[in-house]
């Protein structure tokens, strides 16, 4: 079997890339800009290699852009085509600007292995199939202009729509240390972390540090996913766009340095009459941590709304599994929902002073309209406030009076339940996730436990994670959704979806690709043969 393995290991050195992707590198410390951007003679710049037309890419065929409009090629025969990966080495590149590049296939834009490619910020306007990933962006000094974030991801009026990007395991910092910042330096100095528009936009995995907002999203069908949001002095995540999901990401550490209302999470309507006028449909928060502060004695220490949704109509929104510890009234907060639920989540004032205890509310828009066709259930809570004559429905709560007796580790916000909790499978199974905060299979023991933790003994194995983790996808294909939840299919997936033939078109192309890969491998096999039997030969010449 070993060495079966090194034949296929040597033939596929052999073999050509199927897809026919290349490499480029981009090297600030050693790179020309008239290289031709392979490893040993790197490009200086990435905006360089934009700028001089070095991508194969597609633009508008005229501008202003208007919906329907045609892409037309850009720079044709250019080297770096979709499809192919730029690597980064470590140095400073500057401020990055992506412009009206829109790729056939994705253009992965990455660190090389073991390098910090450093940069000012990044904008991304206009464009779409770019992956970034392991960029090191830290302005630290450098004026900062209003309401720009470190990473912004932006359509426009003139050049158009931004759409299916990926930003993942990037380092978004203002400064490596905000220790020293006073609540002007605060104030003045801490930028936002990502700010996402357009569609399809996938924000995994980044380290946002030392922010004044972290991520704000106007994007629709979109994912934020396992994101940390660390030291910031306005809102964790602000999410304004329909059908996006923001699940497992950790928010916490809120300074409070002006007369910013501080939300772990945020959202409102806008309509044509402004700020809670219109509405916000199909959110998914999931599994979210949101932690007012660690550290007591925190310099500037916020007291922080957890998730705070005001000015509705929130429609179609699962608020689930998400453990929110903090020193206010507003845990979860919801004026304006409909035909929605909250459900399995953890809620925690950290304390007995004001402000708290904090509560999950579901209370009435601003203009008076009831919230309708609510569930709140299984939820550990602090405090419960439902406002009168709405159509909620509230049942399986438990209201947290010692949380010693609760939780493995309140005082260190570990809210795992201790074995014999109450909130120990008295829950309802009726509209509970399948999964709980650490996406651990529910339920476990006699039924569904209460909270965001199902309480469980011994090691869970890797697999229940891999089954039950909800689907999401980090390369919707145009007219796809980056979410990839069921319940926020676009209409035309859900008529795919309805017809056979789709099924069977599916199963046909991956025979066809499985036979491909056979007669490759075939190839291959023969090719690998050739080669060892020439390697003695080879090797006879060196000596
Ligand atoms: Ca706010
Ligand atoms: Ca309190
Ligand atoms: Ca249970």
């Amino acid at each position: 079997m070993k060495r079966t393995g090194a034949l296929i290991g040597l033939a596929l050195l052999f073999a050509p890339d199927a897809a026919g992707a290349s490499e480029f590198w981009v090297d600030p410390v050693h790179g020309k800009p008239g290289n031709d951007g392979s490893s040993s003679a790197p490009w200086r710049s990435l905006q360089e290699v934009l700028d001089t037309g070095l991508v194969a890419t597609q633009q508008w065929e005229s501008y202003p852009y208007k919906q329907g409009a045609k892409l037309v090629a850009k720079n044709p025969g250019a080297p770096v085509k979709g499809g192919d990966i730029i690597y980064l080495r470590s140095g400073y590149h500057g401020v990055l600007r992506v412009v009206s590049f829109h790729n056939k296939q994705r253009i992965t834009v990455a660190a090389q292995e073991g390098h910090q490619p450093r940069f000012e910020r990044v904008l991304i306007r206009s464009s779409s199939h770019w992956l970034f990933r392991g960029l090191d962006v830290r302005p630290e000094h450098a004026p900062k202009f209003e309401w720009t974030a470190l990473f912004e991801i932006q359509s426009h009026g003139w050049t158009g729509p931004v759409y299916d990007i990926v930003v993942k395991g990037n380092r978004l910092q203002s400064v490596e240390d905000s220790s020293k910042w006073s609540a002007s330096d605060w104030a003045t100095l801490s930028w936002t972390g990502i700010n996402a528009d357009g569609k399809n936009i996938v924000v995994r995995n980044n380290v946002i540090r030392n922010v004044y907002h972290g991520i704000m999203v106007t994007a629709e069908r979109s994912l934020v996913d396992g994101n940390l949001v660390e030291n910031f002095a306005g809102d964790g995540m602000r999410g304004l766009g329909d059908h996006t999901v923001f699940q497992y990401n950790t928010i916490k550490n809120c300074y409070d340095v002006n007369e910013e209302h501080h939300d772990g999470f945020q959202s409102f309507s806008r309509g044509s009459d402004g700020v809670g006028t219109g509405e916000v449909i199909g959110v998914v928060l999931r599994g979210n941590t949101f932690i007012n502060y660690e550290d007591p004695e925190q310099p500037y220490r916020a007291t922080m709304q957890g998730i705070g949704c005001f000015d509705g109509m929130f429609i179609d929104w699962v608020v689930e599994n998400n453990v929110i510890v903090t020193d206010h009234y507003h845990g979860i907060t919801f004026n304006g929902l409909r035909d929605s639920r909250i459900v399995n989540n953890t809620v925690l004032d950290p304390n007995r002073e004001r402000p708290g205890p904090a509560w999950i509310r579901v209370g009435r828009h601003g203009n008076g309209m009831p919230s309708t066709g609510v569930v709140v259930r299984n939820n550990l809570t602090t405090a419960i406030a439902i406002a009168e004559k709405q159509d909620v429905i509230a049942d399986h709560n438990l209201i947290i009076d010692n949380p010693a007796k609760l939780f493995v580790d309140a005082p260190a916000t570990d809210l795992h339940l201790r074995k014999k909790a109450r909130a120990v499978d008295t829950g309802s199974s009726d509209l509970a996730p399948d999964i709980d905060h650490d996406k651990v299979s529910r339920p476990w023991g006699d039924t569904y436990d209460i909270g965001a933790y199902e309480y469980h003994e011994g090691e869970v194995g890797i697999d229940s994670l891999e089954r039950k983790e909800p689907k999401t996808r980090e390369n919707p294909k145009v007219g796809e959704d980056a979410t990839g939840a069921q319940r926020q299919q676009a209409p035309e997936d859900r008529a795919t979806n309805r017809s056979g033939e789709a099924d069977r078109e599916e199963r046909k192309r991956t025979q066809q690709q499985a036979d491909t890969f056979c007669s490759r491998a075939t190839t291959l096999w023969l090719l690998a043969l050739v080669a060892v039997s020439l390697l003695p030969v080879v090797w006879f010449m060196r000596r």
